[in-house]
């Protein structure tokens, strides 16, 4: 018997932060806040203003923002910024260790409807490799995903397309015969400077922002339209 043929659509890429898992306002936001708190530092990022702050991909480029706009000198903003965000990381570590970072409803499903239609999947994230490998061994099966890029490799952040180039690239699949999924406007300019169509699934924090040029905009996995159909049938390439 002859091997299957592979699937029409060679890919589906995820971002993680916002998209795999609703991780900013109860899960970073909320260890950027335990960093501060441990380090005797007076700052406290509410909802509204973590959704400002969300603008700046990256962690640590997110804290180095907001030390300088706080007046710290330049010369102290690096070492700062690398302390908390190391830190940060280490409660984030905590959070999804202990359960409290779930996968958005009906992102299990998709995941394993697509991976069942024989359609590779990959995670193409800005957020830092350290929590990203824990996070996804929690909440997939083992080898869910063919190629696992994060912000700790890449040399520069969504709205950057450097992290879709190279998972394409690992995943040698040309953009055209790829889809990627994301919830932001700046992970939506990354999918298109890769030359990628992308399916953007928006959260509270998203929700009004700009996505012009997006194949499709849902506001939740698990509503009426969506669904692995939706990306195997209706949107391949
Ligand atoms: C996510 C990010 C990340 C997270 C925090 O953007 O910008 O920086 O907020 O993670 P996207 P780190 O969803 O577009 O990938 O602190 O590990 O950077
Ligand atoms: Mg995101």
């Amino acid at each position: 018997m002859s091997p299957e043929p592979p699937h029409p659509l060679g890919a589906v890429i995820f971002d993680v932060d916002g998209t795999l898992v609703d991780s900013e306002r109860d899960g970073h936001r909320v260890a950027f806040n335990a960093a501060f708190a441990a380090a005797g530092l007076p700052y406290h990022w509410d909802v509204t203003e973590y959704g400002r702050l969300l603008e700046i991909t990256g962690g640590y480029h997110r804290l180095a923002a907001f030390l300088a706009e706080a007046g710290h000198h330049p010369s102290e903003v690096p070492a700062l910024a690398e302390r908390l965000h190391a830190d940060k990381t280490a409660r984030f570590r905590d959070l999804v260790a202990h359960g409290h970072i779930p996968a958005r409803p009906g992102v299990p499903e998709l995941v394993r409807e697509l991976g069942a239609a024989g359609v590779p999947l990959a995670v193409a994230t800005t957020g830092s490799r350290e929590w990203v490998t824990p996070l996804l061994r929690r909440l997939f099966a083992r080898d869910t995903f063919a190629v696992v890029l994060t912000g700790t490799e890449v040399p520069a952040l969504k709205p950057d397309p450097a992290v879709y180039d190279t998972v394409l690239a690992r995943l040698g699949v040309p953009a055209e015969r790829a889809l990627a999924v994301e919830d932001s406007e700046n992970g939506l300019r990354a999918a298109l400077g890769a030359g990628l169509a992308c399916v953007v699934v928006t959260n509270d924090y998203t929700r009004q922002q700009d996505f012009t040029g997006s194949a499709a905009v849902f506001d939740q996995f698990d509503g009426a339209g969506t669904g692995a159909g939706v990306f195997i049938a209706g949107l391949a390439p």
